[in-house]
């Protein structure tokens, strides 16, 4: 018999395996060859029936691209990689990518049809938000860009939405929430692990550890292989966070929010969206992600 969902998965890791089991084997059944790719949205839809007829939308924030200093001329444009659409398709939902924009009204209304939010990753967070003075290898700052995922992160904790940070998403939250980063890992020598990997973003290159008792274990068990494109990390931990994962060499690679403190808060210093491809246990990240934002429209 199929397990059914249930908020108190927390306590139930077994029943939970078998769900997210469950639907990367419908999501593989319903692989088109040659042509073509379905990523499973209406057999994870169909399994969620009960829940209500529309799909799960996941706001997924975007990048401001072609402004820099030496062209602040340029009204540059709002990205998002397609790894983040296609994994959010894979694991049955729906993503919404939202402009770059200081109108907090119009972000309201977007996040209002929202049941989560996944922060993407990008570039270096100015400094100056976690009161530190900018050292020289920090790269590429955009004011507001980190004003609008500011706005975004603050407006879906208001709404109780679920909360994915990744890389810099992660890096987001915890300076939001009053943390602090390290501006550049290579400055720091006991960190001696190529965290800025050179090779390919589907490639893995380290290793974490993930903390017992964490959530993201419950899908990626106690080690898992990384990429890794950062050249910063975590330095002091927000309040309302804990760590779920470290490499070897001592860096903060994933958080949670402690239960009952927030939203309910997962973030990972990697990039699972390049991976959710060839790696089942990694699209169950985004499935369980999903899950959490179905149980959050139930709460
Ligand atoms: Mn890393």
């Amino acid at each position: 018999m199929t397990p059914a969902w249930t908020p108190s998965w927390r306590e139930d890791s077994t029943s939970l395996k078998e769900i997210v089991r469950h639907l990367c084997s419908l999501t593989e059944n319903r692989r088109i060859s040659g042509g073509f790719r379905s990523y499973g949205r209406l057999s994870v839809k169909n399994y969620m029936a009960g829940g209500g007829d529309g799909m799960i939308r996941i706001a997924l924030s975007c990048s401001l691209d072609g402004i820099s200093e030496e062209r602040p001329q340029e009204s540059g444009r709002c990205r998002v990689n397609n790894a983040y659409i296609h994994s959010v398709l894979r694991a049955g939902a729906a993503p919404v990518p939202v402009p770059v924009m200081e109108d907090t009204g119009s972000l309201t209304s977007i996040l209002d049809c929202c049941d989560g939010l996944i922060l993407t990753g990008g570039n270096d967070i100015a400094p100056s938000r976690y009161g530190e003075e900018q050292q020289p290898e920090v790269r590429s700052v955009s004011v507001l860009r980190d004003i609008y995922e500011s706005l975004l992160f603050q407006l879906a904790l208001e709404r109780k939405l679920p909360v994915f940070g990744i890389c810099r998403g992660m890096q987001l939250i915890n300076v939001a929430l009053g943390g602090s980063l390290h501006q550049h890992l290579g400055s720091v020598p006991t960190f001696t692990l190529q965290h800025d990997q050179e090779e390919g973003r589907q490639t893995t290159t380290h290793r974490v550890a993930v903390t017992s008792g964490s959530i993201i274990r419950q899908v990626l068990g106690s080690q898992t292989e990384v990429n890794s494109f950062h050249h910063q990390a975590i330095k002091s931990l927000a309040p309302g966070l804990r760590v779920t994962a470290t490499s070897r060499d001592g860096v903060i690679e994933a958080v949670e929010s402690i239960p009952n403190a927030l939203s309910t808060i997962l973030g990972v210093q990697w990039h699972p969206e390049e991976l959710s491809e060839s790696e089942p246990k990694t699209a169950a990240l985004f499935t369980l992600f999903v899950k959490m934002c179905q149980a959050a429209t139930q709460a």
